[in-house]
C-alpha cells in the first residue's frame, strides 16, 4: 500500500454513534500495551500518528484511521490494564467493540494482537473465543517480535497456537514495530484477502 494520506477520522466512546462507513474497515485488537497503536502507526508510515500512550488503557475509545480515503484502519479498546477492575474494562470496551462488530457493515477482518513473549492471558483467549462467537476469525499478529531470539520464535509460535486454540488455518503474522518485519506482509493479506487488489476489480486500477 502506497500511502498519500492518512486522517483520524472518527473516533468513538461507549455513548457514541458509531459511523456508518462506506469503505472497507480493518479492525485491530489486543490487550493495552501490545503494540496496537504501533502496529497502526507502522502500517500507516508514521513515527506517532496514533497514539503511543504512556498511560495504556486510560481512554477506551474505537479510533478508525481513513488511508487514501479509500479504507479504514480501527483501532478498537485494549483489554486487561490494571488500573481498571479486568471485568470492569473487559465489560466497557467489549461492550464497545461488541457494539462495533455487531454493527459495522464494512468491517471486512479483525487482527489479534498477543504478545509474543509470553503465554496468552486468560483475556486474551477470553477475546479470541469471543471475537469467534461474533461470527469473525480473527488473524493473530505476534508482536515484539524484536524481543526474542530468531531462534525462540517458533517456540513461541507454537505456544501462542496452543494456548488460544487457534482453529486450524488460522494466520499468525510474527511483527516488530522496531525492525517492521510483517509489515509488507500484513499490508498484501489486506490488500489481495479484504480490498480485493490484484482480482480484476483491483485491476482496472492500472490500466
Ligand atoms: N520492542 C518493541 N516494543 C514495542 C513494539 N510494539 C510496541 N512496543 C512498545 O510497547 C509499548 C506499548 O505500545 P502501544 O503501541 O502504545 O500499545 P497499545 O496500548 O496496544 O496501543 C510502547 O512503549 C511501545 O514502544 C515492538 O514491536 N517492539
Ligand atoms: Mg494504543
Amino acid at each position: 500500500m502506497v500511502i498519500k494520506n492518512i486522517n483520524l477520522e472518527t473516533v468513538c466512546g461507549i455513548t457514541s454513534v458509531l459511523p456508518e462507513n462506506d469503505k472497507p474497515e480493518i479492525a485491530f485488537a489486543g490487550k493495552s500495551n501490545v503494540g496496537k497503536s504501533s502496529l497502526i502507526n507502522a502500517l500507516m508510515n508514521r513515527k506517532s500518528y496514533a497514539r503511543i500512550s504512556a498511560t495504556p488503557g486510560k481512554t477506551q475509545t474505537i479510533n478508525f484511521y481513513t488511508i487514501n480515503e479509500e479504507m479504514y484502519l480501527v483501532d478498537l479498546p485494549g483489554y486487561g490494564y490494571a488500573k481498571v477492575s479486568e471485568q470492569e474494562k473487559i465489560q466497557w470496551g467489549g461492550k464497545l467493540i461488541e457494539r462495533y462488530l455487531h454493527t459495522s457493515k464494512q468491517l471486512k477482518a479483525v487482527f489479534l494482537l498477543i504478545d509474543i513473549r509470553h503465554d496468552p492471558s486468560a483475556n486474551d483467549k477470553m477475546m479470541y473465543q469471543w471475537i469467534l462467537d461474533q461470527g469473525y476469525q480473527p488473524i493473530i499478529i505476534a508482536t515484539k517480535l524484536d524481543k526474542i531470539k530468531r531462534s525462540q520464535v517458533q517456540k513461541h509460535i507454537k505456544m501462542l497456537k496452543t494456548g488460544l486454540q487457534l482453529v486450524p488455518g488460522t494466520k499468525v503474522i510474527p511483527f516488530s514495530s522496531q525492525t517492521k518485519q510483517g509489515r509488507d506482509e500484513i499490508w498484501e493479506l489486506i490488500e489481495t484477502e479484504y480490498l480485493g487488489y490484484g482480482n480484476d476489480e483491483g485491476a482496472e486500477d492500472d490500466k
